[in-house]
């Protein structure tokens, strides 16, 4: 989008964490990311931005303050043996790293600067790869997710917008966000995700749909394994142009977890990098002040060059499809290429099943006022 101010919000500092030693989830990803950005040029066409992390209270608008203080105050150290008396960090999935206070504060920050930008009207898109941490709750760590930036972000939005669209294509259920906004028509939040068969987190039926005043304003979109980019693209656009007709959102905010492209350690869709691309290619054409957020994504690789292909979507820049020279990849066959074709792989969704979802759906979006 030639005409649109963008800005790129990258905190240095804030990807060379690690959760744990052999964790899926790899802060890194977005270094490699901000290399490959940088190698195809793409600096020039947008504003460079480097976030400061959010401040305690900033954290507390979103979080139980007990919850911060403790984030706070935990080391590894300290944590061992006291995550049963007090378990809002629960071992496996969100284990007490050194630097999980400053880590989180970093991507809350980041998330917030871009929202701050669009309130001033001084971006049009704002990208911060390393937020979209869609699971952290109120009062506790979920799924790799610490603290929300997504629901700090969006908050923020709300000072200056009357309604504000959450768009979440992570693998996973977006269940953080939703809880956040559950009880208010203020903020759609829709999830297109994996569920059924114990997939992670377990929420998000058609079903699940708000409460009170926010009832019908929670939109999910469940799916099966091995969906392909034509059927994904094709409910994608159906959902989203009928939301955006129904609700007629002020801004937008997309988490474009890159665990639903196809090769994903933990998802199993059999979505291209080029077909991700394209839903936020499709999101764009509303013209909405836009914030573009990261989220999963665990065959690093393949989410470096998913982030990457979409920051050149966003800056309307075609990129040649061998990758150019840097530090992560190398020389095997594999490592050349940007764009990630599909596979060969079972596909558990029929036709007719998107169509009964998608008909789902447009009950729900039918009943929204605005
Ligand atoms: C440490 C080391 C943690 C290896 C976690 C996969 C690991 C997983 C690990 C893992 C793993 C999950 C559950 C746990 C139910 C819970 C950023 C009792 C090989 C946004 C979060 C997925 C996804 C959590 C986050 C999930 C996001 N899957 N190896 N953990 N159990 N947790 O299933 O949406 O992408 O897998
Ligand atoms: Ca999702
Ligand atoms: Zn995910």
């Amino acid at each position: 989008m030639a005409n649109k101010k963008v800005s790129y919000f990258y905190a240095p500092d804030a990807s060379s964490y690690q959760l744990s030693e052999t964790h899926p989830m790899v802060p890194e990803r977005v270094n490699m990311t901000h290399e490959l950005v940088q190698n195809y040029r793409m600096f020039p066409h947008m504003t460079i931005i480097k976030p400061h992390p959010a401040t305690e209270e900033q954290l507390k608008r979103i979080h139980l303050p007990g919850y911060i203080d403790y984030l706070k105050k935990v080391s590894p150290l300290i944590s061992n043996g006291l995550v049963d008396l007090y378990p809002c960090l629960q071992a496996d999935d969100c284990p007490t790293f050194t630097g999980v206070y400053d880590y989180s504060a970093s991507i809350v920050g980041a998330s917030i600067a871009c929202a701050n930008r669009i309130n001033h009207g001084r971006s049009n898109i704002c990208i911060n790869w390393a937020g979209g941490m869609h699971h952290a709750k109120r009062r506790f760590a979920s799924g790799f997710c610490y603290a929300n930036d997504i629901a700090a972000a969006i908050l923020e939005l709300l000072t200056c917008h009357r309604r504000v669209m959450y768009v979440d294509i992570d693998v996973h259920h977006g269940d953080g966000v939703e809880e956040f906004f559950y009880n208010t028509n203020r903020v759609m939040t829709i999830s297109f995700h994996r569920h059924g068969n114990g997939f992670f987190p377990g929420t998000g039926s058609t079903a699940e749909s708000g409460v009170g005043p926010g009832k019908d304003y929670a939109i999910n979109v469940p799916l099966h394994k091995g969906i392909t980019d034509d059927q994904y693209i094709f409910l994608y656009k159906n959902v989203l142009m009928k939301a955006m007709e129904r609700f007629q959102p002020e801004a937008l905010v997309m988490q474009m977890g890159a665990d639903s492209v196809v090769g994903d350690k933990l998802g199993d869709f059999n979505l291209t990098n080029q077909g991700h691309a394209n839903c936020l290619k499709h999101a764009l054409t509303y013209n909405l002040p836009t914030i573009v957020l990261g989220g999963g994504g665990y065959s690093v690789k393949n989410v470096a060059r998913t982030w990457t292909l979409e920051t050149a979507t966003i800056l309307g820049l075609e990129l040649d499809n061998k990758l150019p020279a840097n530090s992560y990849f190398g020389h095997l066959p594999e490592d050349q290429n940007l764009i990630i074709p599909a596979i060969k792989m079972s596909n558990l969704n029929s036709m007719k099943e998107i169509k009964a979802v998608q008909n789902q759906v447009y009950e729900v979006l039918g009943r929204t006022e605005i």
